[in-house]
Formats: C-alpha cells, structure tokens, sequence
C-alpha cells in the first residue's frame, strides 16, 4: 500500500511537470490528464485548487487547514451550534401560533387582533418557511394557562404586547406532507412500495447505499449525523429518491450537510442531520415530504411506529438487491 502511494506521487508530479510545459497554464493543467489517471489521483489525493497543491486525501475535512488557502476544508460536513430557540412554534393543537418573550423565557397566544400577513410571513421565516401563509381567527377553548398577547414586528421578529383580547389566530402553513397514494399500509414486515413511503430516500457514498433519509422539503432531507462519521467530503454524496430499488440512476448532488453537535461518533440523543441538495426534488406520487412533528405532539398509546430501510434479498439463491423493507413496531406508553 506504501508502495502504490510513492509511485503515485512520482507519476503524478511527471505528469505535472509535462502538463505544465504543454499547456503553459496552471489551471488548465487538469484537463490535459487522462480519466484514468484523474481518477487515481482523486482517488489517494486532494487537489489544493488555488496552490495547485496535492494533499493526502485523508487531510481532506478532518478539520486543519492543509492547503494554503484552506479549500480542503471548505466543502465538508458543517457543524451547527445549538443556539437559543426560535421565537416562534404552532402547537399541534390547530395549528394555533405561540411566540416566545426572550426576556422571560415564557410563552404566550399570539392573538388575532391587528394580526396581519406580514406578520403571518414572519412568523413563518423564523420557523423556516419561506411559502406564503393564510391564517383566520379561532375560539381558543383551552390556553393551557399561557397568556394572549397581540404580536408586533420588529426587526423580522414577532414580539408580544400586554392585551386582553379573545381571539387567537389560526395559522394554516400549505405544506402537505405525510401523504401517500398507496393507504392503508400493510400490516406486518416486508418489502415496501415507494408509493407508499414517498418520503423514504437513499444516501448514497461513493454510489454505496450508506443511509436512508427522509424528504421533509423538496431541497432538504432529514437524517443521521453518524451516517457522516467518517465521509464528511461533500462531493462523494448523492441522494435518491422516488425508487423502492436501489439505484445510482438520476441521483442528486448534495450541496450541504448540517450536524448540530460535533461529538457525533455513536448514536445518541443529537443523531440527526440535515441534507441541502443541490436542487430540488420534484414532488410526485413517489417523492412526497414526510411531516415533522409539533413540539407538543404526543403519540397515543399503541399507536403504530413504522420502520422503513433499505436491505438485501435473495431471490431464488441466485440474485441480491437492494430494496426497500418495512417493519411495524408499538409503542409502549
Ligand atoms: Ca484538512
């Protein structure tokens, strides 16, 4: 293997050296090799685009600035801090619209007195949302001892004032999401339909199937941060989706991955990450965002929990693929 590694730097600096006195132009250098020799370069070195500078391949995101101007660290998995909440949330009962004082740290109704689109618009930028938002008013039977407050805007940021009013405010964000055209699903274990589970996508590395994911936006997908362990480089990822088998066909780019705790090594309570592709999904009977839930959301006792993932099978002993299986648990609340 050391071999192989010292051959490699002595071809490639051969050819570097030719390519240079060929072409007279640094960065055209890369054009002038053959596939197969680009191929085996990138397949040991990082190219420091900026110095025309090869580094192992292994200094490619692991944190230290190994080229001159720190390009092998630029497109790498990002590690998000965990910051303060955001100021706004809907409860899962009607989708009725809190807001937070950041002074007290307490949560209040937002009602809808002098409530307006432009505040509906912000409250939705801060959770996210970009599409444009309707809202209506509401009785709000049960205010589970939290305050109505009429909320101004200052800043792009909902803020409450003292007010007595009864009405509360309904926000409807037009993002369907939890839909299949294939309902009921079929009890038990076995091999799934896409039709089914058209959230269910494939994280591919190196045109391996590493992870799965799930579609919550047709330019983000939800997964798990240790899935990025060891393969934080961003070029080496392809997402799939629409496809129950496993397929490197039309597969997308990924052009951010987001973790939100660094210490991410074994699976544990901040296992998650989010997957910004390059572009967006096109929504259809087998690409379909799955549904987040609401931060007061409770799952009923014995309501079913679904497991879907991608596996081999062996078909008459002969053929193995990659499918995708689903499996159903309980809950035990
Ligand atoms: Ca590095």
């Amino acid at each position: 293997m050391q071999k192989l590694g010292v051959k490699l730097q002595g071809t490639f600096a051969l050819l570097w050296g030719g390519v240079l006195r060929t072409v007279g132009i640094l960065p055209s250098w890369t054009l002038s090799l053959s596939p197969l020799v680009k191929a085996t370069l990138e397949h040991y070195y990082f190219l420091c685009g900026k110095t025309i500078k090869f580094i192992p391949l292994q200094q490619q995101c692991n944190g230290q600035e190994d080229c001159s101007w720190g390009e092998d660290e630029e497109n790498c998995v990002q590690l998000v801090p965990e910051g303060p909440p955001v100021g706004v949330r809907i409860s899962t009962d009607r989708a009725t619209l809190q807001v937070l004082n950041k002074e007290t740290g307490a949560w209040f109704w937002a009602c809808h007195d002098n409530f307006h689109m432009a505040l509906a618009k912000a409250a939705c930028k801060q959770m996210g949302y970009s599409s444009v938002p309707t809202f209506s008013a509401v009785d709000l039977a049960d205010t589970q001892g939290l305050p109505l407050r009429e909320v101004t805007l200052n800043n792009g940021v909902l803020q409450g004032q003292d007010s007595a009013k009864m009405l509360i405010y309904l926000l409807s964000l037009d993002a369907a999401c939890g839909e299949s055209v294939k309902s009921p699903r079929v009890v038990g274990g076995g091999q799934a339909r896409i039709y089914a589970w058209p959230w269910q996508v494939s994280l591919q590395h190196k045109t391996q199937h590493l992870c799965g994911g799930s579609i919550i936006d047709p330019r983000w997908i939800l997964t798990a941060a240790h899935c990025f362990r060891n393969n934080q480089a961003l070029q080496n990822w392809r997402v799939k989706a629409g496809s129950e088998i496993f397929s490197t066909f039309n597969t997308i780019p990924v052009e951010k991955i987001f973790i939100i705790d660094s210490n991410y090594m074994f699976p544990k309570d901040n296992d998650i990450a989010l997957v910004k592709l390059t572009s967006p999904l096109s929504i259809s009977d087998t690409i379909k965002p799955i549904c987040l839930p609401f931060f007061d959301e409770e799952l009923p006792s014995n309501a079913p929990l679904w497991v879907t993932g991608w596996g081999y099978t062996q078909q008459d002993g002969e053929f193995s693929r990659l499918v995708l299986y689903r499996t159903e648990l309980k809950t035990a609340l």
